[in-house]
């Protein structure tokens, strides 16, 4: 079975619809014919301003969730970044084959640095997405699910790949981006010009998984809509209709042509409102069922555990081709 892999960082205490629709949701449907890998970007997490006691609560807030939108144990290795010594290890051997210019060219650095004068950027933001090529091509795998926001970044792991692979001896495999086009970049609900995401986003324009869901709902019902009337699927007139309509889709299944017909003739208030109702729906099991496993501390550090030695077989024997390859010496 083709193995895919994916990573998620403990940045927040929820995840948003943005990691959800963009990314999570094909993790779920993926591991069902595929070897999957996910795990909890932990080193990545200390890339900006952390708290260590916050870090380790939002790993297993992080593990339940993933859990709770049906990411199974049984199938997929679930696991914390920082307890597989690999990737770092492996990071560092790449740092040494990426040029200065390549790493400042990674657009998110470029914004992320651009925030605070890029003198108060960490040196890790620079080198996060070396550190993510190493999580990647550790695991060898055929696809990573991600959103269009790491298209970039997945493009740079392929670069590093075959520079190792040319230069040395082929290691690691070319692993290829799968990106829904559908959902590939979800909206800030006040700013559809914009990315939902924690760090950018108004409060009111990013839909947390695990808030409150009349809060949720309030949210959607209060997004910023486009002028005129008229309900269809325009990202470039009508981006804040579209957005609405793509995340209705993506819950609901139906397609954005199927809504915009049964939408015919209505106002924005309407499609809100029920997508209001079906937001609900949708977050309200899935945050009953996190809360109950965040009860279950002892279940959520054993499926870590069982991750990570899974992930330790695969990971340490790449790294150990990769350390004779470039030239090191063998511990006795
Ligand atoms: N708005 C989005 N639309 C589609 N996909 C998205 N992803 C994130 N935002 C969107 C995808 O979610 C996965 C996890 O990404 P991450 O670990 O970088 O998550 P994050 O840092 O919590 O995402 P944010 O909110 O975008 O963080 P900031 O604001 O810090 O940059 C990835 O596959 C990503 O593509």
């Amino acid at each position: 079975r083709p193995r895919v892999l994916s990573g998620i960082q403990p940045t927040a205490d929820s995840f948003h619809f943005g990691n959800y629709l963009g990314a999570l949701r094909q993790w779920v449907d993926l591991q069902r014919d595929h070897q999957p890998f996910f795990f909890i970007a932990d080193l990545h997490a200390i890339t900006v301003e952390w708290d260590p006691k916050v870090l380790r609560e939002r790993t297993l807030r992080a593990a339940a969730q993933l859990i709770a939108m049906g990411i199974d144990p049984e199938k997929s290795a679930i696991f914390v970044q920082s307890q597989i010594p690999a990737h770092a290890q492996l990071a560092w051997v790449l740092n040494g084959l990426t040029g200065l210019g390549e790493a400042r060219r990674m657009t998110q650095f470029k914004d992320k640095s651009a925030k605070g004068g890029e003198g108060s950027a960490s040196v890790g933001l620079l080198t996060y997405p070396i550190l993510q090529a190493a999580d990647i091509l550790l695991y060898r795998p055929h696809y990573v699910p991600v959103g269009e926001d790491q298209r970039q970044h997945l493009e740079l792991t392929r670069d590093l790949a075959q520079r190792f692979n040319s230069r040395f001896k082929k290691t690691f495999r070319l692993p290829e981006p799968y990106i829904l086009k559908a959902t590939a970049k979800i909206y800030d609900l006040q700013d559809p010009a914009a990315k939902m995401s924690k760090s950018g986003s108004s409060p009111n324009g990013i839909v947390e998984m695990l808030d409150d869901p009349a809060r949720s709902a309030k949210k959607i019902r209060s997004a910023v809509t486009d002028s005129g009337s008229e309900i269809r699927f325009d990202p470039e007139d009508k981006p804040g209709v579209s957005n609405l309509l793509t995340i209705f889709s993506a819950l609901s299944g139906e397609s954005v042509n199927a809504l915009v017909d049964q939408y015919a003739g209505k106002g924005y208030g309407d499609l809100k409102a029920d997508l209001a109702d079906l937001v609900v729906s949708f977050v309200t099991p899935f945050r009953e069922r996190t809360l109950e496993l965040l009860d279950d501390q002892a279940y959520l550090t054993s499926v870590l555990q069982k991750g990570a030695e899974t992930a330790h077989g695969v990971a340490d024997a790449t790294l150990r081709d990769v350390y004779q390859r470039v030239g090191f010496a063998a511990p006795s």
